[in-house]
């Protein structure tokens, strides 16, 4: 059985999407955030998830959060460590730490749009997709070897919120995938810093896109 933590900050619908996926060998010893109220920590409680809460306002600088949360995360001796929506930069001893056991999903298509905001930096930027990525952490933000991604398009009259709800029904899709893969032993981050996963041969997703106007 492998041992998986979640890290979340607010909603925890990625957490509750990879909860509810149920996948095989794997067990979730915790889910932990940075906030008290998040949302997330009451469904967990509800599933018998062990949970705990590691408040970054309670620590003097991020060294010392970075270092307090590895320790009540160590304390479930994860295989697997996963933001699902966590809101803090890690640090390079915290990375360093879980290289290779720690993932994240992003909401846009990885190289673009790294960092906060980006359905609305999507949207001002006029591109006909967007997406989601789940990739492994590194110490580059929002850079790291890509495991994962779901595309969807950018419609006429989207807004912020509109978008965020497209991408996050496919976020919940790929995630617990992405997490399956890892359990299952599958991922390998290569020499050149991509990744293979075992058994997929060609890149498999979905597109749905509108159709073309035709005149
Ligand atoms: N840490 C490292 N080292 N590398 C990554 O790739 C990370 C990471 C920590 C979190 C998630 C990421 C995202 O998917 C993530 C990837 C928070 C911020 C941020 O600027 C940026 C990217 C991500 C998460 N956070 C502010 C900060 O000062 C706080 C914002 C807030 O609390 O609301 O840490 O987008
Ligand atoms: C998700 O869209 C996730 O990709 C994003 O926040 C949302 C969290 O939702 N993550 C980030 O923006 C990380 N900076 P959730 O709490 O319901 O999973």
């Amino acid at each position: 059985m492998k041992s998986v933590v979640i890290l979340i900050s607010g909603r925890g619908s990625n957490m509750e999407a990879i909860v509810r996926a149920g996948i095989p060998g794997a067990r979730i010893g915790a889910v932990i955030s940075n906030r008290a109220d998040a949302a997330g920590l009451s469904f967990a409680a509800r599933r018998g998830v062990d949970t705990a809460v590691v408040a970054h306002g309670d620590h003097a600088d991020r060294a010392r959060f970075d270092a307090a949360l590895q320790a009540a995360i160590d304390a479930h001796a994860p295989d697997l460590v996963v933001l699902a929506g966590f809101m803090r930069v890690l640090g390079e001893d915290f990375v360093r730490h879980y290289a290779g056991r720690l993932l994240n999903i992003h909401p846009s298509l990885l190289p673009s749009f790294p960092g906060l905001h980006t359905h609305r930096r999507a949207l001002a930027a006029g591109v006909r997709v967007h997406g989601a990525t789940v990739h492994f952490v590194t110490l580059e933000l929002d850079g790291g070897p890509v495991v994962i991604q779901a595309v969807v398009p950018v419609l006429p009259d989207d807004d912020e919120d509109s978008l965020a709800a497209r991408v996050l029904a496919e976020e919940h899709r790929i995630y617990p995938q992405a997490v399956r893969w890892f359990v299952e032993g599958r991922l390998s981050i290569m020499g050149d810093g991509r990744v293979a996963v075992a058994g997929v041969g060609s890149a498999r997703f979905a597109l749905h896109l509108p159709p073309l106007d035709r005149e």
